[in-house]
């Protein structure tokens, strides 16, 4: 039977989530939103690309969560993304609502699926969805390490002038201004990008990794980064439905791992069918230690603050 994946909120993100996983023929797609034409137009005129494509992809659109029960994965964008001058934590308490709105009538649609979330400030979300949801901690996963270490990837790959393809990088942390890029874990075919620039670029390159984000929305203006971030929840959806056990950084609800307990942090982990299927547990100098916890600490105050 073939897989179906429900995207919550059809807006940038989601629609183009929806795209690159219809031309990679990943699974049956349902985009619904709050808004009523869009989400239907979108997935129309995204089926009317499969004969082209040549992918079996069945695209729908819809405001109604009976259209995607039995879902195997859902992923939810819904919520307000930033504009100039905000940070990811300005959305807050708006997109901690629209959580509350949305994911009781995720679940009820689809019991038994895994949840991405992606809406932002996204470890606070994905801790206000894993409350909300009740699903063990392995159904419920944040995308945001995947995007900010592909950021970090390609400007490792324009700085060297090397193949995007020999480039691996690892950040970890919350998804946000002090999240833990690891050079000694980035490597060009396998060499530590430390061998291969002097340390004032790395940490330009970190810098920029850090302020990957707001500098898609100073370009933009009116809204955030959407093809990087669809790609990356692209490979976690992949990797859950091909059962790949691929070790990707996610955000996922700690007990104890990495000293951090009962927080969503992002951290190394293996996906496969049953989602998040282990934590992977690296070896951090006390400098990297310690720049988890800070940004851990960073993540516990927001979470606090919503009280999840
Ligand atoms: P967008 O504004 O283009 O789309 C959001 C969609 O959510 C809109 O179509 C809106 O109608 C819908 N929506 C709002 N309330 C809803 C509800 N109650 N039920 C169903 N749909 C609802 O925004 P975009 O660019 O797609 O970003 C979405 C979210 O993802 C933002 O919070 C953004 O900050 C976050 N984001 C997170 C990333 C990450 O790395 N975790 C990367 C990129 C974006
Ligand atoms: C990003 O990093 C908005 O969180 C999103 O682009």
């Amino acid at each position: 039977m073939r897989k179906k994946v429900t995207i919550v909120g059809s807006g940038n993100v989601g629609a183009t989530t929806a795209h690159w996983m219809a031309s990679k023929e990943l699974a049956d797609v349902v985009l619904i939103d709050i808004v009523e034409g869009i989400p239907q137009g979108k997935g129309l005129d995204l089926y009317q690309a499969m004969p082209i494509e040549k992918r079996d992809s069945f695209v729908i659109g819809t405001n109604d969560y009976g259209d995607t029960a039995n879902s195997d994965i859902v992923v939810i964008t819904a919520g307000i993304p930033r504009k100039p001058g905000m940070s990811r934590d300005d959305l807050l308490n708006t997109n901690y609502k629209i959580m509350q709105d949305v994911v009781g009538k995720v679940i009820a649609a689809s019991p038994n699926c895994i949840l991405i979330i992606v809406s932002n400030p996204l470890d606070a979300m994905a801790q206000a969805a894993f409350k909300i949801s009740g699903f063990s901690r392995n159904r419920v996963i944040g995308m945001a390490g995947v995007l900010d270490s592909a950021r970090f990837r390609a400007f490792i790959a324009m700085e060297l002038k090397v193949s995007v393809e020999n480039v691996t990088a690892f950040v970890l942390g919350g998804h946000g201004d002090t999240m833990v890029p690891l050079p000694r874990y980035s490597t060009v075919a396998g060499i530590p990008i430390t061998e291969l620039m002097d340390q004032a670029t790395v940490d330009r390159l970190v810098q920029r990794t850090r302020d990957g984000g707001a500098e898609i929305v100073k370009y933009l203006k009116t809204g955030s980064a959407y093809y990087a971030p669809a790609a990356a929840v692209t490979e976690m959806v992949e990797a859950i439905l091909k059962d790949k056990k691929k070790i990707l950084p996610c955000a996922a609800y700690l007990q104890g791992e990495y000293g951090i307990n009962g927080l969503f942090v992002g951290v190394p982990c293996k996906l496969g069918a049953r989602g998040v299927e282990d934590v992977i547990q690296i070896k951090l100098s006390a400098a990297e230690q310690s720049a988890l916890e800070n940004s851990a600490g960073a993540v516990k105050e927001l979470v606090a603050v919503i009280g999840v």
